[in-house]
């Protein structure tokens, strides 16, 4: 017989229950703040929609956190109290949110990344002149406040807040500018070295220009990859989809090479002093927006002489520091909790220090996260002084060798005379283009694939026969990446146009005791695609000679990752990453934007690895590293 239920235990479990849940769930930490709203005019009158968090429990005098966005302020503000902002809010602030112009609840006119204004125009406005004015209403209408401010956010408000320091308010005493781009023609969300994204153009354009809100396309198939296949030529946008009401589309298609346009809208024209002290943020697998910060810091350290001007790189995704603990990415991991101890040990001092007078603070000039071995390290200087570059020589077979000399060249095969000894050849079809992460490609946004394709397991394109390969042997020794990565690619194509994408991945053993499921894994350190029609200058295009070989230089940019003794380092080469970048036709057209279904062909595409042409990956490497 069921033995039945007392009433006390049905008691215990309708009342204490419910209250030790509660107990568990997180505080709102908004709940701890009094909120205000302001519509606060600007120089020309247009008013900006503002809310401003004033702690009940924490008195005053204080100083503001000031973070400005294009995201909608109603749902960011108190989504960053909870976490981002978090370790900042329990130390108290007065936080203040602003929606830019023209989004979301403020007035105006939005312009995609506004370029600085002309100082000679005594009435031009931008993002700096929006901060500023906002900052004097600050300093005059919120009671409690200690006269500072400091400013931070995640790309468009990392860029933001970096427009901000260009010529900044008296009282902007300290600035994070994190995963702010740079140049969006030359490494950022929109072009990398003049080759389009467009997965993340065209979807970012819809969602921030369809209206004020965030508004996502869509698409009317799961697999935006057969989407952008069948969508064809960059030229069917307009007429099919955006039908030219899209500002920001029409300036891509008017601006197809580094013109005026882009040359004004990027930092290195302004980055001539630092102003207030900047603690430069980014993430190693950032997937928007990692040329940016890298490139600011490095811009602005020229010109650093009170020693105001730090860099912080973890390994994160964009934006990835601001949420949950940060001890894996995708499948890969950690060993510890690297975006917890940002935000409370590197972040919230920050702003402690220069707002608040609080600690000695400590930064150092760069702290890095070391991929590989899964540490945190600080340098003096950035890249490390004593970082070596080594070469990695493409050889036959797949090969890859820190040896310099490849075989000589260009003689037919005694085995096989129609192929050259030196080449290695493959044909580049757009009509079936090389995905960039395994299919079904999802939409950019709302998106949980497109936030982690960095590190995903590259094997899904391993033998493609549009994939050249090349590979050193295990690695005797760890090789420790410290600065600036760069191929050369001595390269022809049959066409007269055409892209060339370089990636260099970290092949783990195939067995791995560490975590035995990882066997073989490919991870992505970094790969970035050249055009053809650029190699001599961004600003005048030219086409290449059919056949000609041409040499590439193709900027990786930077790393600070470790390859473990038994890995091995890959090279791969392509012609296609799609539909992150859109496809090359591959025959010289003056427009890419304005190119036609019809213009598209395939190419054959040889790369060189001989004495006169070798092609090669260089890396700055830590002493001792590199078989030599
Ligand atoms: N990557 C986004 C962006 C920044 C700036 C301009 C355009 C896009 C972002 O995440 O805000």
């Amino acid at each position: 017989m069921k033995r039945l239920i007392r009433p006390v235990y049905v008691a215990i479990l309708v009342l204490v229950v419910p209250a030790f849940v509660r107990a568990q769930q997180v505080e709102p930490v908004v709940d701890r703040f009094v909120k205000t709203q302001a519509m606060i005019a600007m120089r020309d009158g247009v008013k900006l929609y503002t809310t401003i968090y004033e702690p009940k429990n924490i008195k005053g005098p204080l100083p503001f956190i000031f973070l400005r966005t294009p995201y909608g302020i109603d749902a960011r503000g108190p989504q960053s109290l909870q976490s981002y902002l978090k370790d900042l809010a329990d130390e108290g602030y007065l936080f203040v949110f602003q929606d830019i112009r023209g989004r979301h609840k403020s007035e105006g006119t939005f312009v995609m990344s506004r370029a600085p204004r002309d100082p000679k125009d005594a009435k031009a406005i931008d993002e700096n002149t929006d901060a500023n004015d906002t900052i004097d209403w600050l300093l005059k209408n919120v009671e409690g406040n200690n006269g500072k401010v400091g400013m931070l956010g995640i790309s468009y408000p990392g860029w933001l807040t970096q427009m901000a320091a260009l010529d900044p308010h008296p009282a902007l005493k300290a600035i994070s500018p994190q995963a702010s781009p740079a140049d969006q023609f030359l490494g950022d969300d929109f072009h990398h070295n003049g080759a389009f994204r467009l997965s993340y153009g065209f979807e970012y354009v819809a969602m921030m220009e369809t209206d004020k809100l965030n508004t996502m396309f869509k698409f009317d198939r799961h697999d935006t990859y057969e989407w952008y296949l069948k969508l064809g030529a960059l030229s069917n946008v307009n007429p099919k989809y955006f039908k030219g009401k899209m500002p920001t589309w029409n300036d891509f298609v008017k601006h197809p090479n580094y013109d005026d346009f882009w040359q004004k809208q990027a930092f290195a024209p302004y980055l001539n002093k630092v102003t207030v002290p900047s603690l430069h943020v980014a993430g190693w697998f950032d997937q928007e927006d990692f040329y940016g910060p890298l490139k600011i810091y490095e811009l602005l350290e020229k010109h650093d002489k009170n020693n105001q001007n730090f860099l912080v790189v973890g390994p994160w995704n964009h934006g990835g520091w601001a949420n949950g603990p940060g001890n894996s990415l995708g499948r890969i991991k950690f060993d510890g909790d690297t975006g917890q101890h940002f935000r409370e040990k590197v972040q919230a001092l920050w702003f402690h220090h220069h707002l608040k007078g609080k600690g000695d603070l400590k930064q150092p000039e760069a702290y890095l996260f070391q991929t590989g071995t899964n540490k945190w390290v600080s340098h003096d200087r950035w890249p490390p002084k004593d970082a070596r570059v080594k070469k990695l020589y493409f050889h036959g077979d797949g090969k890859l060798k820190f040896e310099a000399e490849p075989p000589e060249p260009g003689f037919p095969k005694r085995s096989t005379p129609w192929l050259i000894e030196g080449v290695d050849q493959y044909t580049s079809d757009p009509a079936k283009p090389v995905p960039y992460r395994p299919r079904p490609v999802t939409p950019t946004y709302p998106g949980k694939e497109w936030q982690i394709w960095m590190v995903e397991d590259q094997r899904f394109v391993h033998q493609r026969p549009d994939v050249l390969t090349y590979e050193t042997e295990p690695l005797a020794e760890d090789v420790t990446v410290a600065g600036s990565l760069t191929a050369k690619l001595f390269a022809s194509t049959s066409g007269t146009d055409s892209d060339f994408i370089v990636r260099l991945i970290d092949v783990y053993p195939d067995t791995y005791a560490k975590d035995p499921s990882m066997g073989g894994y490919q991870l992505l350190i970094s790969g970035e695609p050249v055009r053809a029609r650029f190699r001599k200058s961004f600003e005048k295009p030219e086409p290449v000679k059919s056949n000609e070989v041409n040499e590439y230089t193709i900027d990786l940019h930077w790393s600070h990752h470790c390859f473990r003794k038994g890995h091995k380092i890959m090279v791969q080469v392509q012609s296609t990453w799609f539909p992150l970048i859109d496809r090359n036709p591959q025959r010289y057209v003056p427009n890419i934007f304005e190119a036609k279904d019809a213009d598209f062909r395939s190419a054959e595409q040889r790369v060189y690895r001989t004495k006169r042409w070798p092609s090669h990956v260089s890396m700055q490497v830590m002493p001792g590293a590199g078989g030599k």
